[in-house]
Formats: structure tokens, C-alpha cells, sequence
């Protein structure tokens, strides 16, 4: 009894390291510098590779394509990625009678827009979103002929210094820059001081994106509503909830999926050793961002920072996934947003939406990122 009781009392001092056997633990100071989390991610990097290794058809090792943080890219790559970007705004829309949709790339607007109920606050928040980063990959490479690697964007490394972010200084190799300053304007979310910028984007790429669709509180967000890109770059955001060590907090404090993907969406759960995790990460990736439509909960998608914020979400739940992959390939929830209205209980088997941007795949079909139908990736540490 007493030796068990000792037992909780170390695990719960720093990591919940009891549960699976491949964790190791880790000191505040290594969790803080991103020591821990960089080694969480190449163990999840080599159980993945080890499982492509074996694949003789499919998804074998050869075949398997490699996501890196994008200040990891090749300065080719960056610049190729945005170019992509830049010629899905200019390709056609894949859907009839959407008066807002103008481009390839305002079908993902459309699309999460679609979804956004039914892809949130339950089941199929992170395979939903894991599998339509994939379908962005492909028009990318499809329509634009970019076949260069696939970035996530690892928020913690810019917290306080967001502006100078590889990702958003405005630099021929970003994203663009942050909006210009609008004095005494208010952050995005609650709890937090205000950005620093909050206007158009003016520097670098996407300054001349026209932003077609949304926001959600218009009459027809679907109608076209032409204007700037706004940004609202936040370090407080950053710092409070998007930090290493709140990243790194989520995968070693929750041991089910259940409470990984409540803690990843701030919706107020306790993980292992009664671990808190404020607004959630997810939340905290967004509105370091934050502005038009970066902050529209339907249309934060056709912000271009979207996909590498989300590849970072994939990023986790990918390493989460592989720290113990044989009690890791699990939903939970519903198909419904806080189960409202309540539906049924999700199976691997049920139908995840991407018509008609892509073919609709079985929610189980994107559990392993390197399962082969169709997803071969695996997420290279920073
Ligand atoms: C934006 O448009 C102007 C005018 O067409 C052009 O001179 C400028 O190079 C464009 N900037 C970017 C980043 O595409
Ligand atoms: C996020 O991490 C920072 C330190 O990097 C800490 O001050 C803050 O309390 C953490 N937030 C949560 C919700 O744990
Ligand atoms: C694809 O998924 C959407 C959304 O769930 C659904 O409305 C549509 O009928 C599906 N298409 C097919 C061919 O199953
Ligand atoms: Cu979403």
C-alpha cells in the first residue's frame, strides 16, 4: 500500500511516466527548453518509421514524406509552399452556386465552414482535421506542383517575440507579416493583453490576399465580402497558453484520448495528477494569430497560418499516438460539437466530409499517418 501510494507521489510530481513504459521523465528545466518535447518527438519519429519499415506495400519507408517546422524548410521550400498557396487563390472553385468562393482556396472555407459543427469538440476534431491538412497537401501538389515538405509551425518557439517569427516577420520567405497597429483595440480572446498589430497585412506575402468569404456573423458569410487579411500577432496568448511547456504539458499529462483532445481544446479537464490546461493549446495556436479571418471559429481557414497551426495540433496528437501506439488508435465522443444536439457514439467506421475538395475517407482510415490509405507522414522534431 504504502509503496503504491509512493508511487503516485513521484509520478505526479512531474510526468505521468507510469503509464507508458516508452516515456521517460523529464525535469521542469527539460520540459521548459523543449529537451523533452524534442525527445517525445523522435521517439514518436522512430516508432512510426519502425512501423513503415515493416509495410510492404502501401506506406512503406521509402515512400513516407517527412513535416518539418518551418523554419526547418529549405528557404526553396518556404518560398515554394507560399507560391502554392498563392496559386490555389488563383485556381479554380471546385463548388457550383457559392457566390463567396472564388478560388481553390476558398473551398477550404467553404468546407470548414460545412463541417465546423460536426468536426469540433468531439470525435473527429483531430483525424478530421489531420485528413483535410492532407487534402491542402495534395491540391498543393495537384494543382500548384508543389511536392516539397509540409510545414507545422511550432507556436512555443515564437512566444514573445511573435513579430520576428521565420513565420510571420514579412519576409520573402514567410507567411507574410503582422497586421499594422490599431491603438487601444482589444485581444481576440479574453484573459489576454491586446496583440500588436490588428489591422491589414501590408508586408511581405499574402499583404495583397483578398479574403473573400465570411466573417461568420455576416448576413451570408457564404456571399463574397472582399477585404484585406487582418493579424493580430499576441505573445500573451502565446506565453499563456500555446508556451513548450504547455505543449509538452498535454502529452505527458494525459494518458486517454479522451482527455488529450479535451486538454488540447481547453475544455476544462484534469489530467493525470489533477494537471490543468487553461483555454487549451488549440485555442492558444489561433489566437496567437488571431485578426481576419485568423479568429473566425468558421473561416479561420483561409488563413494561411491555418495549416501549419493545425499541422502542429497533427504534430502532437501524431506523437501522443506513437509514445504508446498499441493503446493509441482510439476516438472518443461524438459526432456532434459538445455532443449538441446529442448524436450517436462515433465508430472508426463512421464517414469524415471533404466533398468536393476530396474523396470522403472512414474516420479509422486516418488514424496512422503512416497507415497508407492514404496518409504516408511523419513529423520530424524541431
Ligand atoms: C501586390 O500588388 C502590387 C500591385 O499589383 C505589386 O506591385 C506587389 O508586388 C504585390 N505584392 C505581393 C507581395 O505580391
Ligand atoms: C503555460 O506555460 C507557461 C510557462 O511557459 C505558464 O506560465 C502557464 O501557466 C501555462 N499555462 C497553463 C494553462 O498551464
Ligand atoms: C461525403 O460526406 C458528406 C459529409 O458527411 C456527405 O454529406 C456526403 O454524402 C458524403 N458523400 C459520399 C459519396 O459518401
Ligand atoms: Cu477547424
Amino acid at each position: 500500500m504504502l509503496s503504491i501510494l509512493k508511487l503516485f507521489t513521484a509520478a505526479g510530481l512531474l510526468s505521468g511516466s507510469a503509464i507508458a513504459a516508452t516515456i521517460p521523465t523529464f525535469t521542469q528545466a527539460q520540459i521548459d527548453s523543449g529537451d523533452a518535447i524534442r525527445q517525445l518527438g523522435q521517439i514518436a519519429y522512430d516508432n512510426a518509421m519502425a512501423r513503415a519499415a515493416k509495410a510492404t506495400t502501401g506506406c512503406t519507408k521509402d515512400k513516407v514524406k517527412i513535416r518539418k517546422e518551418w523554419r526547418k524548410m529549405s528557404l526553396a521550400d518556404r518560398k515554394g509552399y507560399q507560391e502554392a498557396v498563392t496559386c490555389l487563390m488563383r485556381s479554380p472553385s471546385r463548388y457550383q452556386n457559392i457566390p463567396g468562393a472564388k478560388s481553390a482556396w476558398d473551398d477550404y472555407g467553404v468546407l470548414h465552414y460545412y463541417q465546423t459543427p460536426f468536426v469540433h469538440n468531439n470525435a473527429l476534431f483531430l483525424l478530421w482535421h489531420r485528413q483535410y491538412n492532407w487534402v491542402l497537401e495534395e491540391d498543393l501538389k495537384n494543382i500548384c506542383g508543389y511536392t516539397g515538405v509540409f510545414p507545422y509551425w511550432e507556436w512555443g518557439l515564437d512566444c514573445g517575440s511573435m513579430d520576428k517569427s521565420p513565420v510571420f516577420d514579412g519576409s520573402e520567405y514567410s507567411l507574410g507579416g503582422n497586421g499594422v497597429f490599431v491603438p487601444n483595440h482589444r485581444a481576440a480572446i479574453g484573459g489576454a493583453k491586446p496583440g500588436t498589430g490588428g489591422g491589414c497585412v501590408q508586408s511581405g506575402p499574402f499583404s495583397n490576399y483578398t479574403v473573400n468569404l465570411g466573417p461568420l456573423t455576416a448576413r451570408q458569410p457564404l456571399n463574397a465580402n472582399p477585404r484585406c487579411l487582418k493579424r493580430d500577432l499576441n505573445d500573451d496568448v502565446c506565453k499563456k497558453w500555446a508556451s513548450i511547456r504547455n505543449t509538452t504539458d498535454v502529452l505527458l499529462f494525459t494518458s486517454n484520448i479522451a482527455t488529450f483532445q479535451s486538454a488540447i481544446q481547453g475544455e476544462g479537464v484534469r489530467g493525470d495528477g489533477g494537471k490543468t490546461f487553461g483555454s487549451g493549446i488549440h485555442v492558444g495556436g489561433h489566437y496567437s494569430i488571431s485578426g481576419d479571418p485568423g479568429s473566425d471559429f468558421y473561416f479561420s481557414s483561409l488563413e494561411p497560418g491555418f495549416y501549419l497551426h493545425h499541422g502542429n495540433i497533427d504534430r502532437l496528437h501524431f506523437i501522443w499516438q506513437n509514445l504508446d501506439w498499441e493503446k493509441r488508435q482510439t476516438i472518443a465522443g461524438t459526432g456532434t460539437m459538445y455532443n449538441s444536439p446529442p448524436s450517436a457514439t462515433s465508430k472508426l467506421t463512421d464517414n469524415m466530409g471533404f466533398e468536393p475538395l476530396n474523396r470522403n475517407i472512414t474516420i479509422g482510415a486516418a488514424m496512422d499517418t503512416v497507415g497508407g490509405s492514404p496518409l504516408c507522414y511523419v513529423y520530424e522534431p524541431w
